[in-house]
């Protein structure tokens, strides 16, 4: 132990001396946090060079637009039991490691679920042992940086590189090219027709590889992203013909922006080209250094299948499915046959929405243009697909034009990733129902055996070791600390549902964890937080389907009933929001205006102060989560039913004993499934009704509007000057959308079941021992929630790991 420390100290002065060439007393806490994570890289390197020795088995490479990995430095503390060691060596030099904590920057590289579930399971992978690794890109600036004026939302580049980052090592060594445009020439060699692209632009892909750490394991696994530089040569030619030197630049940076930025998730098609030449980077840089590794080992092509997986995440690396193709027939001369089954073999997707307008499709013309060789290819895989499809349902033109990968002058990525892989999976139990039954129904009629379901989970070590180290504390000290490896065994917190003790324990920990990001608030935002309050929180990505507009409506009316001394049972609240809206989305950035405007009055109003607050926090991010989930009393999950696959913030809620206010929507209802109807707040329309009303016209907002006082007065006061709003045009549009475009949403609809629910809470949470006892419900249920479990299931299902 003292020796460890000894080391560990001088690895520390060392790394210090050699960033900064500064002594000690005079270093800054960025620089400390410089040096402690080089001595922490050091750690894992030892880790790393072990760990590739063992690895033999099947190895999984899983591709995403988008992992949001969140800091790493308290991960990498922990797992490697370092913590201890650090704080003690730090607090002997003059720092304290909380200050040096606050120096990580967040990498925000994805929007919100799909990319933090891709970090959860590269959690799961190195924990449970397993060969997982991420492929994605480097963008050089992540999703961008929001900041609130005067309820306006501004976007701003959110420069995560500014400072360096710590945990990436850059290998210029196994950078490769990949081709973009020009024409595909065909010509026979040997009596073989072969195809070459000619005439193209190249970018080079360097790989920065960042390790990723198991809890307590020895595995070292990689996340390997790609940045866009462009090809030296090509520079050079470029600056030889073209006399001038600044076009030069500007040539080099159009092929470097290629990863500049991530897209947010539903923007327009404006400079939507460079999203696609990023899917093809992706896949192409990924595809090509997988399989160059894979022939050092000089075995057959047709082995690649019982040693290689490529997993898509959503359809956004989909071209990896001809970008096999095109490699395994073009430069390996396999036979389209050959190449075909291996493609399949080991190919597997799993989609995340099935919310229309992000199902992706590209324009025939443009994946021709900038992806000839691969679009030749589509066109080949579709020709055939239809064929056979011809064959199983002969005259069925209907059928077929439907299932086809192009049609319509687009191609379907989403029928590109099913028609090439072996499986297919949905992300909550309701969602693979709806792909099977509804929106894919046509490729489960055809493939029946290919799809499966999957419900998505979060790693209990980040969402409730890492986030919550007073409620683990408390925890540990009950049932010790074996669910730390295996989750599901949180159950044994259940007979404590009768022990006063533990709950009134469980109560206090809830409260400094409200305590904590009270003092949070108010260093941010100046306001001072009713601690004893309910805090009832919303945080997710802005969204008409995710329905803030419920929740929002619900406390323009609860304002007026507490101001009209008309609530019974009231227990004070604190709503809280967080969410970023997409740039070009008009309807959610509204939606964040009428928060702010309905807050600066609630947080105003004297007669209300005790009893209603409402904050938003702006910039929402995997840092601000782990402050917000730990406080959380009520998990509001309001998505219309069918719309929300199936959701991970409600399950970190959860974990974090927070009882759920929900929808029957995506996996709220496994949470309902597993805890029962005593623990959770369930209101709205089914999957059924809404489908129901969906196809038959019958829901008229209007009728709902004209016989509810209630909801007539919150949508009134959207264009009335009376209570909140200063004119009548300014949420003028979200009242149309309510009223004369009949509320896509339901919102309406599912108002006063919500309510309901709403007044049953303030009610329940006045007895408070019954409140903790299903708040410990909660918890203990919640390991059934752990990606461990979710990711053991793709691993013995679709990817048959051992
Ligand atoms: C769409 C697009 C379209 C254009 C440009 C970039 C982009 C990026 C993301 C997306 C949306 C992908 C779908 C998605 O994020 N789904 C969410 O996945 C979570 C993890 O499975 C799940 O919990 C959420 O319910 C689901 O909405």
């Amino acid at each position: 132990m003292i020796q460890e420390k000894e080391r560990f100290k001088q690895l520390f002065l060392t790394a210090l001396n050699h960033t900064t060439g500064k002594q000690v007393e005079q270093a800054t806490d960025q620089e400390a946090y410089v040096a402690l994570s080089t001595v922490i890289a050091k750690y894992i390197q030892e880790k790393h060079q072990n760990s590739e020795k063992q690895v033999s088995s099947k190895q999984v490479y899983y591709f995403s637009m988008e992992f949001l990995i969140g800091g790493l430095l308290q991960t990498h503390l922990s797992y490697l039991a370092l913590e201890e060691t650090a704080e003690n060596v730090l607090e002997e030099l003059g720092f304290s490691l909380d200050n040096i904590k606050v120096c990580e920057n967040d990498p925000g590289l994805g929007n919100g679920g799909l990319g933090r579930l891709a970090a959860c399971f590269l959690d799961s992978f190195a924990s449970l042992n397993l060969s997982g690794h991420g492929v994605g890109l480097r963008y050089r600036y992540g999703l961008f940086n929001q900041w609130i004026e005067d309820g306006r939302q501004f976007e701003l580049p959110d420069q995560w590189l500014s400072e360096g980052y710590m945990w990436e090592y850059r290998k210029p060594s196994e950078a490769l090219d990949v081709l973009f445009g020009g024409q595909v020439q065909s010509f026979v060699q040997n009596g073989k027709l072969h195809f070459q692209q000619v005439n193209a632009e190249i970018v080079r892909a360097v790989p920065y590889d960042i390790p990723i750490i198991g809890y307590q394991t020895n595995t070292v696994n990689t996340l390997r992203l790609w940045a866009a530089e462009p090809t030296s040569d090509q520079v050079l030619i470029k600056a030889k013909n073209e006399s001038d030197g600044s076009d030069m630049l500007t040539y080099q940076r159009k092929l470097e922006e290629l990863s500049d930025f991530l897209y947010p998730d539903d923007s327009t098609d404006d400079g939507k080209i460079v999203r696609l030449k990023q899917e093809y980077f992706l896949v192409s840089a990924g595809i090509q250094s997988i399989l160059s590794n894979f022939e050092e080992k000089q075995l057959a092509w047709s082995d690649l299948p019982s040693l290689l997986c490529f997993h898509i995440n959503d359809t956004h690396p989909a071209f990896l499915i001809p970008e096999l193709m095109r490699i395994l027939i073009d430069e390996k001369g396999l036979s389209w046959e050959e190449a075909w089954e291996i493609t399949t073999q080991s190919v597997s997707y799993t989609n995340h929405t099935t919310l229309h307008e992000a199902l992706e499709t590209w324009p025939e013309n443009w994946v021709k243009v900038f992806l000839p060789r691969i679009y030749m290819i589509l066109v080949e895989i579709n020709e055939r697909f239809c064929q056979q499809m011809w064959q199983k349902y002969p005259g069925d033109f209907d059928r077929i034009a439907q299932l086809a990968l192009i049609a319509d002058g687009k191609i379907k990525m989403a029928h590109v990733a099913i028609v090439g892989s072996h499986a297919v999976n949905g992300v909550a139990k309701l969602h693979t129902e709806i792909l099977k039954k509804k929106e894919m129904r046509l490729f489960y009629q055809a493939y029946p055996d290919r799809f499966m379901n999957k419900t998505n989970g979060i790693s209990h070590r980040r969402w409730l070791m890492l986030a919550n180290p007073s409620l683990t504390k408390l925890i540990k000290a009950a049932i010790g600390d074996e669910w730390l490896q295996s989750p599901k065994q949180l159950i044994k917190l259940l007979p404590l549902q009768t022990d006063p003790i533990f709950l009134e324990k469980l109560q206090q920990v809830k409260h400094d964890n409200k305590q904590l990001l009270a003092n949070h608030v108010q260093k941010e935002l100046g306001m001072i937080l009713n601690t004893d309050a309910i805090f009832d929180v919303q945080v997710k990505r802005i969204h008409g389907y995710k329905r803030q507009l419920l929740n929002i409506l619900h406390i323009i009316y609860l304002y007026r009933e507490i101001k009209n001394n008309r609530m019974k049972s009231f227990s004070p609240r604190v709503f809280i929001f967080a969410g970023k809206a997409a740039p070009g989305y008009y309807f959610a950035k509204q939606i964040i205006h009428l928060i702010d405007t309905v807050a600066n009055v609630v947080n105003q109003d004297y007669d209300v102060k005790d009893k209603l607050q409402i904050v938003f926090l702006e910039n929402f991010s995997n840092q601000l989560a782990e402050k917000i989930i730990p406080a959380v009393d009520v998990s509001e999950q309001l998505s219309t039913a069918t719309k929300e696959a199936s959701g991970t913030g409600n399950m970190k809620m959860m974990m974090n004993g927070a009882l759920t206010l929900g929808t029957m929507d995506g996996a709220n209802i496994e949470i309902f499934d597993k805890v029962g109807a005593e623990n959770i707040y369930p209101f709205g329309l089914s999957a059924k009704q809404v489908l129901h009303y969906q196809q038959s016209n019958e829901y008229v907002a209007r009728d709902i509007y004209h016989t509810d006082d209630r909801i007539r007065y919150a949508v009134d006061q959207l264009v009335t000057v009376e209570d909140f709003v200063k004119d009548e045009q300014t949420f003028q549009d979200i009242y149309h959308a309510l009223l004369t475009y009949n509320d896509e949403y339901f919102v309406l609809k599912d108002f006063d079941d919500y309510v309901k629910q709403q007044e049953k809470i303030s009610s329940d949470y006045q007895e408070r021992n019954v409140w903790n006892q299903k708040s410990l419900m909660n918890i203990a249920y919640s390991g059934q929630f752990s990606s461990d479990d979710t990711i053991a299931s793709y691993a013995s299902d679709i990817w048959e790991l051992r």
